[in-house]
């Protein structure tokens, strides 16, 4: 059971002003932010955090709309952590998503979905060390 995720409010959902919502929603549901920072992803900084889906069709457009704009970086911990996020943020899509999830409250399509949450542990650990380091990740 992992007990620390990596999570980042996407540029749609930072512009639309739902980050004091969203960190509410994160915090009402038990989950101690460890570090945070807001920061905006140049296209060859997106492009390194999603190498993983290069060979993806939609790949260009992921890049080019996470390095659009803000975003809010942050490790998290609670039991449990990777795969509590990712039932809290719900499905990829957000016509998918289940009610009361942040997708299906804030996100509008499947690549503006709003938050991004790790989907294992390792990648906890990669991608909050992307943003984060040393102390900062206390
Ligand atoms: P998740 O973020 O739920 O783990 P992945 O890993 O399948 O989903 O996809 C990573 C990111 O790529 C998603 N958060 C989304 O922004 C984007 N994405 C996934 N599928 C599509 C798609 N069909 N069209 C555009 N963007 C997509």
């Amino acid at each position: 059971m992992s007990n620390r995720t990596f999570t980042m409010i996407k540029p749609d959902a930072f512009e639309k002003g739902y980050t004091g919502a969203i960190l509410e929603k994160i915090e009402k549901a038990g989950f101690r932010i460890v570090s945070m920072k807001k920061t905006k992803l140049s296209a060859e900084k997106a492009g390194e955090f999603y190498a993983i889906h290069k060979e993806r069709p939609f790949y260009g457009e992921l890049v080019e709309f996470m390095s659009s704009g803000p975003i809010v970086a942050a490790i998290l911990e609670k039991g449990n952590a990777v795969e509590d996020f990712r039932t809290l943020i719900g499905a990829t899509n957000p016509a998918n998503a289940a009610e009361g999830t942040i997708r299906k409250l804030y996100a509008e399509s499947v690549g503006k979905n709003a938050i991004h949450g790790s989907d294992s542990d390792a990648n906890a650990a990669i991608e909050g060390s992307f943003f984060f380091s040393g102390m900062e990740q206390w």
